[in-house]
């Protein structure tokens, strides 16, 4: 997508902090991180949000899921860690490339909202 500021930072037009990457995705640190650890994982493919990420093929969201705790592993995040992924405005997406957030590195508050 050409006006998609995640699209242009895989791509690599617009640098980032890599962490991994795979066929399926890509994954760098958050530019304003709500955690001591903020990653995002983002899938290659152009979906807007994870409700469209249905019409991916399974390969591709299993790589997602896969990536994750690749990385949290990398990360050390042994004593645990978040994984949230904003859908749309009830939820204050910000960046309409669906992406999963993976917070950690310190005791996480018990609320979600
Ligand atoms: P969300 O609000 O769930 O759509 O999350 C979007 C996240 O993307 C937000 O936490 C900030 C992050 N972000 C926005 N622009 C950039 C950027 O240019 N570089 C990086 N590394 N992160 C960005």
């Amino acid at each position: 997508m050409p006006d998609c500021l995640f699209c242009k930072i895989i791509a690599g037009q617009i640098p980032s902090q890599k962490v991994y990457e795979d066929e399926f995705c890509y994954a760098f640190r958050d530019i304003a991180p709500q955690a001591p650890i903020h990653i995002l994982v983002v899938s290659k493919a152009h979906v807007a949000n994870i409700a469209e990420a249905s019409s991916l093929p399974d390969e591709a969201l299993a790589a997602v899921i896969r990536a994750i705790g690749r990385i949290a592993q990398a990360e050390k995040m042994d004593n645990g860690f978040r994984i949230v992924s904003n859908c749309g405005k009830d939820a204050c997406q910000s960046v309409n490339h669906w992406h999963i957030h993976i917070l950690g590195g310190k005791q996480l508050s018990e609320r979600m909202d």
